[in-house]
């Protein structure tokens, strides 16, 4: 077996990313707290509840953790209904917490990196109308003004908004996120809106800090036609990549928020990014269905033979990675991989994903890319959304009822990779030695 080592660039960020209703535990002023409540909302009625605790001080432990296996960057959420839990009123005592946990990272001598909005909305917001009210993106700009005054003595790195696009499918289009509606039409104005209240925190974080550097998060999953009557599979492999990947991206360079008829002009978003955020976890084949109307047409799945996350949610496709990567550095700008990750509760899958996509980096870096971070989803395991807890996504496991954090295999690996800044063959042996030909095949 040939011994190498895929070394990546001097200053690489490690990290591992987490979101703060995901994590913190009694976020109760907020839409998805809400939402949690309502029966037949989240699958087995899971509820956030107590989350890993964050909010009651568990985040020094975990902090800990990922110092201690050779993290030196951390990407975190901070949640706006705490902040400001009423239009006309500013939690101190939240934004102090915030300072003390960005603190807390940098005594750790880890790069932080802040997500302002992060699908949770405070229920004041949610109740005008969420980001369907056109006034959404202004009261956004001034819980960003009020935020990024606070923390800024500890940040300079800042995503506005994670996933927007997510954000808009899952809340106005497949209903699963609050406030659960249907309505495309609906959905285009709150991307819209989206695009608005980032363009406006982009002026503003970088009128409080000269040195900052603001992007979004970008869920990039490549909608691959399935064939062979492939002129008929791109039909909604071209809708769902339009409206999934490129709109928003795009609207960053353009001025304009295109999806088949519907578009939105907004030449101020022009140039208002500093990097390219990208969360990749899988990609997809999709078949022209005309059952499927609300779906572009499409039936989307993976194929036959992919393996697949513990609930079937993630199929391991480390080559989509690269596309992303590939498309990605075509914005000319610098690449942070924001998440990638899978729920594997056992972690018999995550070290060979981990290493298999941590390789597709390499690849990408070392054809120059200008790729300067890599943050794993996640640290600990945390509430998924409308799957609740069936989907395990930490580095360390969780146990809810006790707060027990385990250890998964999958954190020696990570520790390894980031303490040498790099994937050596002896690691890949030792940690995920089904991965081993693959990526170091004999001479
Ligand atoms: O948990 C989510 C996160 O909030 C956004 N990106 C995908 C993750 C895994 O589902």
């Amino acid at each position: 077996m040939p011994q190498a080592t895929f070394t990546f660039p001097a200053g690489f960020l490690w990290g591992a990313a987490t979101s703060s209703h995901q994590v913190e535990g009694n976020n109760r002023n907020n839409d998805w707290w809400a939402w949690e409540e309502q029966p037949g909302r989240i699958i087995h009625a899971h509820r956030s509840g107590l989350a890993c605790d964050w909010w009651g001080g568990r985040w020094r432990e975990d902090f800990d953790r990922a110092r201690e296996t050779g993290q030196n960057a951390h990407r975190l959420s901070v949640e706006w209904s705490r902040i400001q839990p009423a239009p006309d009123r500013w939690d101190e005592d939240a934004l102090e917490r915030y300072r003390a946990m960005l603190r807390g990272l940098y005594e750790r001598g880890m790069t932080p990196m802040v997500t302002l909005h992060h699908f949770a909305n405070p229920l004041w917001v949610a109740e005008r109308g969420g980001w369907e009210n056109d006034e959404t993106p202004v009261l956004f700009a001034a819980f960003v003004q009020k935020t990024v005054e606070a923390l800024q003595e500890y940040c300079t790195m800042w995503i506005t908004i994670n996933e927007p696009n997510v954000y808009t499918f899952m809340s106005y289009v497949s209903g699963l996120f609050p406030p659960g509606k249907t309505d495309l039409r609906a959905g285009m104005k709150v991307y819209a809106n989206l695009l608005k209240g980032h363009v406006l925190a982009y002026r503003i974080i970088h009128n409080l800090q000269r040195e900052a550097r603001v992007g979004v998060a970008h869920a990039s999953r490549p909608i691959i036609p399935a064939g062979p009557l492939t002129w008929l599979d791109s039909i909604p492999a071209n809708i769902t990549n339009s409206f999934f990947n490129e709109a928003f991206p795009k609207a960053l360079m353009t001025g304009k928020l295109q999806v088949l008829n519907f578009s939105a002009h907004v030449p101020e978003a022009i140039g208002t990014q500093d990097f390219f955020g990208v969360n990749y976890y899988t990609q997809e084949l999709v078949k022209f269905d005309l059952t499927r109307a609300s779906d572009a047409f499409g039936r989307r799945f993976y194929p036959k033979d992919a393996e697949l996350s513990t609930t079937g949610f993630i199929a391991h496709q480390p080559e989509g990675f690269f596309k992303v990567l590939k498309w990605a550095k075509g914005f000319g700008l610098p690449v942070i991989v924001t998440e990638n990750g899978v729920e594997d509760a056992d972690d018999h899958l995550r070290p060979r994903y981990l290493v298999e996509h941590l390789h597709q980096v390499w690849r990408a870096v070392n054809f120059n890319w200008p790729i300067k971070g890599y943050f794993h989803w996640s640290l600990v395991d945390n509430f998924e959304w409308e799957r609740g807890w069936t989907q395990r996504f930490g580095l360390w496991g969780l146990d809810v009822d006790t707060q027990q954090r385990i250890r998964r295999p999958s954190v020696d690996l990570y520790a390894a990779i980031c303490k040498q800044n790099g994937i050596s063959s002896e690691m890949v042996e030792k940690y995920a030695p089904g991965s081993l030909l693959k990526l170091f095949p004999p001479a």
